[in-house]
């Protein structure tokens, strides 16, 4: 930043100015006087005093942009899971004690008014919390980044626990208004739907269409110790008329209205469904709405300082987050063709240099794919367009591939087995110049067995960057007990450098950082207790073993194998009650999709057991289950610092990445898993002595699946696993009532057990014993915890989006301040 920036930055950051900019903000931003203010608009005149801040910032950052004729990514995301903004935005600009002063001052308790902002939960799980991260990360390194997606109206939906069963609820955050948000009624861009291709003077024409306009909304995203910021766009859905005039001429009313309605139904709401198959029209069109706005956006973008497109590709590049917007292939293919008139060969010369995909799931069930005929109905210019590349793909394929009829099918983008469906992940490898796994299992998977073919035919656009976070939500603003710690000891820097935490390895012996590490720990774990019994009703102790699996419920994830160890561990309790037991408080939280029945039936019996593990008078303190509801972005803030285990247990070969197991192992948490996703390079990182390792490999479950899995023989030779299975089986924890999880007993003892949960049962068990032992010595549990945090280093997403500039995206930082330029010229 240059002098004068400073002053200006430092002058409006006294609690004096703050306190004069809320007041201000309150009377002509939010309309209210101080005596008749409540604390939704206190939040929101505070909100809107720090965005005032950030702004200045914003501007000087979109004109380095324009000066610098930079390289732009834009990262393509259907999810962007941001959470509350107010705080990390204070954080970013180094005002979050002078905030909490002025408001003090006017009388507010900051804590009290950060609790009423909603989530934006603009996601389902991993996938759109890895987007928002990389966001942070992105403005943190001055990377000029675009984050594109969609102003959902309804997010994630709000989960309750009715009579055990998860009811869904709507989430309507924009309630109390966005001050985060800034509508932009002047950029907006017609979608069209439908119609049909003609030919006309040698040139396809896609006419007779239905349109929708899609409006820009913007949010600043500010970094972290720079001035450098990026955008945020979202697109909502706009009637093109605003009603239906022949309808409404002719007296109807009612039907002019319904048509304004149906076409802004497009972005009203959020699939949940995270890695389940959501193919359902409303889908397809939310998928195509917003990648033709973006496509339309960036286009004009670059032609306001080219008038060719001949630097396209040294200027532009897009990143398609999983398949979802992967349309943006031949949409952007059509409008360089049929629109500016690019002849066909460079147009897909360019679209190959520009775009890059980074696939985040192996499970056959959750790649995309979508019926020819929905296709040719919705988008039937962009099927033709898919059939031609495909044309061509097939060709130098089977030159290659020496005509092998079998290879050629697989390859093809169209699934033809069946009822025909276009294979969205082949589209998005054929077009990309880069694709990536999310670790380097998960790549090697990919590139070994999914994609095998492809990676031989391409093997230098194949490569793996492995997920991370970002430090500044997960432990500076959520863990602000071990942040002030590690400050003390270390300084600051780890903040914008996560390597620095390997200095905390030295300390593990002294006995004053130790004891206070742990005190840090307690204080997460007081905090959680609190919010427990407020929230649950539910007691549970501080001082006893904090066991989390957060995350979505999804069999593959195998919360199944948890519940399991708990009746096992309860049963034990019940046998040998006098015996000296760890006391363990064993914390689920977790969405199900909506559809996903079993997901749903899980949730049902971790509440069952839950409450006659808890009710149990002989077991008291000794095993508490709790079921955490809604989790999302802000509950995992205060759960995640609380936890002493991690469970990362999915059965191997079938978690990408995890991202989960990286905060929970940054705020100290030793991890229990198998050797899954990033899991093996967390051990890696943390040292296998560090963490509670079992389990099947990926390899193993290959071999343990081509000779042949009888899960029922597991059943019948373990004594404890066969008790608590046929409690679960006979209305044990159903009161009676044998039907209520006879299809858990099922899938797991007669239909295969697919995720392999009794073929890992033992190890588990047996790894969690070996969590007992360690946690009986606080201080080898706790010099444990401080190798897992002095080992997250290379877990930041600093790290992962640097990777991704380097090597994927091929952008440079943005020269921030005038010094700076001075000294890189
Ligand atoms: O993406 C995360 C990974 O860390 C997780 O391992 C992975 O499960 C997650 C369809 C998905 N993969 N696929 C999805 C989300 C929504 C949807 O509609 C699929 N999410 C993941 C980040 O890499």
């Amino acid at each position: 930043m240059t002098a004068v920036d400073l002053d200006f930055d430092q002058l409006n950051s006294t609690v004096d100015a703050l306190r004069r900019s809320i007041s201000n903000r309150l009377m002509y931003g939010v309309g209210k006087d101080a005596v008749a203010a409540r604390p939704q608009d206190w939040l929101n005149a505070a909100a809107l005093a720090v965005r005032d801040r950030l702004v200045a910032r914003w501007m000087k950052t979109t004109r380095q942009q324009y000066e610098q004729d930079v390289k732009r990514v834009y990262y393509l995301s259907m999810e962007f899971l941001i959470g509350r903004t107010f705080t990390n935005a204070l954080l970013a600009l180094g005002i979050y004690d002078q905030m909490k002063e002025a408001l003090a001052s006017l009388g507010v308790d900051m804590d009290a008014v950060t609790e009423l902002e909603p989530d934006a939960a603009l996601g389902n799980g991993g996938l759109g919390r890895l987007a928002a991260c990389f966001l942070d990360s992105m403005a943190t390194l001055a990377i000029p980044g675009f984050g594109y997606g969609i102003r959902y109206e309804y997010g994630m939906f709000r989960q309750q626990i009715v009579g055990g069963e998860q009811i869904e609820t709507p989430d309507y955050w924009l309630r109390a208004g966005n001050p985060w948000e800034f509508p932009r009624p002047e950029v907006q861009y017609v979608v069209h739907f439908g119609g049909r291709t003609i030919v006309r003077d040698g040139r396809s024409e896609w006419v007779d269409t239905e349109h929708v306009s899609a409006m820009a909304f913007d949010t600043v995203i500010p970094g972290f110790g720079t001035s450098a910021t990026n955008t945020l766009r979202l697109w909502s859905a706009r009637a093109t008329e605003e009603l239906d005039l022949s309808a409404f001429n002719q007296g109807d009313y009612r039907r002019a209205v319904e048509a304004k309605e149906h076409s802004e139904n497009v972005s009203r709401l959020l699939y949940p469904d995270d890695s389940t198959p959501a193919g359902r029209e409303l889908r397809l069109r939310q998928e195509y709405f917003f990648i033709s706005a973006t496509m339309q956006d960036l286009i004009r973008r670059y032609q306001r300082t080219h008038s060719t497109f001949g630097r396209f590709a040294e200027k532009v590049a897009i990143h398609l987050n999983d398949t979802h917007p992967v349309l943006a292939i031949p949409e952007l293919m059509r409008l360089l063709v049929d629109i500016h008139h690019v002849p066909w060969e460079r147009a897909w010369k360019m679209v190959h240099q520009v775009f890059s995909y980074t696939n985040h799931t192996l499970m056959p069930e959750a790649l995309e794919t979508w019926d020819v005929d929905l296709l040719a109905r919705l988008l039937p210019r962009h099927l033709e367009i898919i059939f031609e590349i495909n044309a061509g793909f097939l060709k130098e394929a089977s030159e290659h591939f020496g005509h092998d009829i079998d290879v050629i099918r697989r390859v093809s983008l169209v699934d033809e087995y069946g009822q025909r469906r276009v294979r969205m992940a082949h589209l998005a490898i054929v077009a990309s110049q880069k694709v990536n796994g999310v670790s380097q299992l998960h790549s090697q998977l990919m590139e070994r067995e999914f994609f095998s073919e492809f990676a031989r035919f391409f093997p230098e656009r194949f490569t793996n960057v492995t997920n991370g976070i970002t430090p500044r939500r997960w432990l500076s603003q959520a863990n602000r007990p071990l942040s002030k710690l590690i400050d003390d000891r270390i300084g600051t820097h780890w903040r914008t450098d996560l390597f620095e935490l390997a200095k905390l390895r030295a300390l593990k012996g002294d006995p004053a950082f130790t004891s206070e590490f742990r005190a840090a720990k307690r204080r997460n774990k007081i905090r959680l207790a609190q919010r427990l019994l407020e929230e649950t009703g539910c007691t549970i102790h501080p001082d006893a073993l904090f066991d989390l699996q957060v995350k979505r419920i999804h069999e593959y994830k195998r919360q199944l194998l948890n519940v399991l160890h708990v009746i096992v561990r309860y049963n034990r309790i019940r046998a040998r009650p006098n015996e000296d037991w760890v006391p363990r408080v064993v914390i689920f939280a977790g969405k199900a999709a909506s559809a996903y029945k079993m997901a749903k039936t899980i949730i049902r019996l971790i509440g069952d057991v839950s409450e006659k593990v808890n009710r149990d008078p002989l077991v008291g303190d000794r095993l508490k289950v709790v079921f955490v509801p809604n989790y999302g972005v802000s509950a995992a803030e205060v759960l995640i610092p609380a936890a002493d285990l991690s469970e990362q247990i999915s059965m191997a070969g079938t978690e990408a990445s995890g991202t989960g197991n990286m905060k929970l192992a940054l705020n100290g948490a030793l991890t229990i898993g198998t050797m899954d996703g990033a899991n093996i390079e967390i051990c890696e990182a943390v040292g296998r002595e560090n963490m509670f390792i079992f389990g099947h490999t990926a390899d193993g479950v290959s071999e343990l699946r081509a000779s042949g899995y009888r899960p029922r023989q597991i059943y019948e030779h373990n004594a404890e696993l066969k008790l608590a299975l046929d409690q679960i089986r006979t209305g044990y924890f159903s009161d009676g009532d044998p039907h209520r999880f006879s299809d858990i007993f099922h899938t797991l003892v007669d239909w295969g057990d697919h995720y392999m949960v009794l073929a890992d049962f033992a190890e588990f068990a047996a790894a969690q014993d070996a969590v007992d032992a360690r946690f009986r010595d606080p201080r080898a549990w706790t010099a444990s915890a401080i190798e897992n945090v002095a080992g997250m280093g290379r877990f930041s997403s600093d790290r992962t989006i640097s990777e991704y500039a380097r090597n994927i995206w091929r952008v440079k930082p943005l020269i921030v301040d005038a010094d700076e330029a001075d000294r890189a010229a």
